[in-house]
């Protein structure tokens, strides 16, 4: 039993696999788990992307609240190249991983430039609640952002402590957010590219802007679910086998 927030620095040359199963509450900070080659060029590949705006009316009306929050058109989340940073060390990541091998397919892509795209505190269980029965039970996420100097942007800030689920009401545009939120005590992380923040579905988090006050940022949110959680139909990425597949839970 967990009766706080893991905080872990782990370094890429270690072999074992994070502990994720014990507790659905923690948070680690994995240094360098991809190469920052991968990630300055999926920047590039982002910033060329989005260079040309796409006329709002193309779009469907939940990919308009998607693109509100920040988030991208299904168009650029199709896009295969954004599980390409798994395959480059794809043997010691999946160890490090494992039994979490299938990523959701698309991921989210966000960029957030505005007070509004803020994501209040929430645990990530309640958005997947909100998707019913296309949602996931015990993902984990691997928060990665698309930047030269990550701690000049916004990031997450973490509460301490071992939490069950929380109440949440929504928020603005935004799906859900704790309602009691006075936690005694939180955490943040001085990332660095290629560098991620792996945490449990309920760990409660929030995006807060870097020291200096910036808000803008540009991140992927990878979802990792264990075989048995996968749902049927759904594509997913195999990271142990670096392929595309179809989940096949009866
Ligand atoms: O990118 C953000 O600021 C929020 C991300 C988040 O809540 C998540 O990845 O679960
Ligand atoms: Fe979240």
């Amino acid at each position: 039993m967990h009766s706080y927030v893991e905080q872990k620095e782990i370094k890429i040359t270690s072999l074992i696999p994070l502990d994720l199963r014990s507790s659905r509450c923690f948070v680690y900070h994995v240094k360098g788990l991809f190469s920052k080659h991968d990630i300055l060029n999926l920047r590039s590949h982002f910033n060329k992307l989005t260079a040309i705006k796409k006329e709002e009316a193309s779009l469907s009306e939940r990919e308009k609240l998607i693109v509100k929050l920040g988030g991208m058109d299904n168009k650029i989340r199709m896009d295969e190249m954004w599980y390409q940073p798994w395959k480059t060390y794809q043997e010691r990541i999946s160890q490090l991983f494992y039994p979490y091998s299938f990523i959701a397919f698309p991921t989210m892509i966000r960029h957030v430039t505005t007070e509004e795209q803020l994501v209040p505190w929430h645990q990530d269980i309640s958005y997947q609640n909100l998707l019913g029965a296309r949602g996931h039970q015990g993902a984990i996420t691997c928060f990665t952002p698309l930047e030269e100097e990550p701690n000049e942007c916004s990031t997450l800030e973490f509460a301490s402590g071992d939490f069950s689920e929380l109440p949440h009401l929504p928020y603005g545009d935004h799906g859900a957010k704790i309602i009691n939120c006075n936690f005694v005590s939180t955490q943040s992380f001085s990332l660095s590219t290629g560098d991620v923040l792996v945490f449990g579905d309920m760990t409660p988090h929030r995006t807060i802007p870097a020291k200096n006050g910036c808000i803008d940022r540009v991140s992927l949110e990878y979802r990792l679910s264990m075989k048995e959680d996968m749902l049927i139909d759904k594509d997913y990425f195999n990271i142990e086998k670096g392929l595309f597949v179809k989940g096949n839970k009866q």
